[in-house]
């Protein structure tokens, strides 16, 4: 079944899922990736993001091939810029930054990408992203050469994300960018829960399992964690036993 499938199935079914972002630039060697995939594993991760606002190396294919000779959890290119396509993953986050005004972010690039991503024949989740002001300056903010909705604001994160649904947009993923102070609020999450019904994707600064609880009782369908598993490769054990449906 298609991944957007699974994920409006467990929506349905009020079954959350657990993403962690692998950054390509941080795969030190294959073989500590390869243990992390198997923490992974162990944790019962849902989705494998791989991708990174801005990538150094030239490693993101390796690293796709790696994590996909060591796992079948799907693996999901979530792309800081047009050069990261793969046909190696499973999908990609098809994004269009609805909370900025940079054309490019909006519709340009997408135009760049399209016939190459056709050949890839990989699934396209087309997928609203919209950046909220988490604390401090990120990468994506600034890379982006947007302005995030202001953290207070959690109205205009709605009504961006009801647009963006209204567009035919198949998924909202609400970020605070990686290594965000704090996480997007829970009140953002609930008001995009309440105006939209496509699945919620959220990440940016979650740090426990704790954050992520709250980010899905909140209404997130996928809690996104980067940073936090590599500061601390530990730490996604303790996922293992997290209330993977909400009432
Ligand atoms: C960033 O949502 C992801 O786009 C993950 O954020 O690295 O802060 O977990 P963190």
């Amino acid at each position: 079944m298609q991944l957007l499938n699974q994920l409006i199935q467990s929506r349905e079914q009020s079954q959350k899922w657990l993403a962690v972002l692998v950054d390509p630039d941080k795969m030190k060697t294959p073989e500590l990736l390869k243990q992390f995939i198997g923490s992974c594993e162990y944790a019962k991760v849902d989705l494998i993001l791989v991708g990174g606002s801005l990538l150094l190396n030239d490693s993101l294919y390796e690293c796709i091939s790696v994590i996909k000779s060591t796992t079948h959890i799907p693996v999901v290119i979530f792309p800081g810029s047009p050069l990261q396509i793969s046909d190696k993953a499973d999908a990609i986050l098809f994004l269009s930054l609805i909370s900025g005004r940079n054309p490019e972010l909006l519709i340009g690039n997408h135009v760049t990408v399209a016939p190459y991503l056709k050949k890839t024949g990989i699934e396209i989740l087309p997928t609203g992203y919209i950046l909220v002001d988490c604390g401090n300056a990120t990468t994506v903010s600034y890379i982006s050469n947007t302005q995030p909705i202001p953290y207070h604001k959690p109205e205009i994160a709605a009504v961006t994300a009801l647009a963006g649904e209204m567009l035919g947009l198949k998924l909202i993923y609400v970020d605070g960018g990686s290594g965000a102070q704090k996480p997007v609020s829970q009140k953002c999450l609930e008001l995009i829960k309440q105006q939209t019904s496509v699945p919620l994707i959220t990440g940016g600064g979650i740090r426990s399992l704790d954050d992520a609880q709250k980010a899905w009782n909140a209404g997130a369908d996928v809690v996104v964690v980067g940073t936090a598993f590599e500061n601390d490769p530990q730490l996604i054990l303790s996922f293992r036993n997290r209330t993977t449906v909400s009432a």
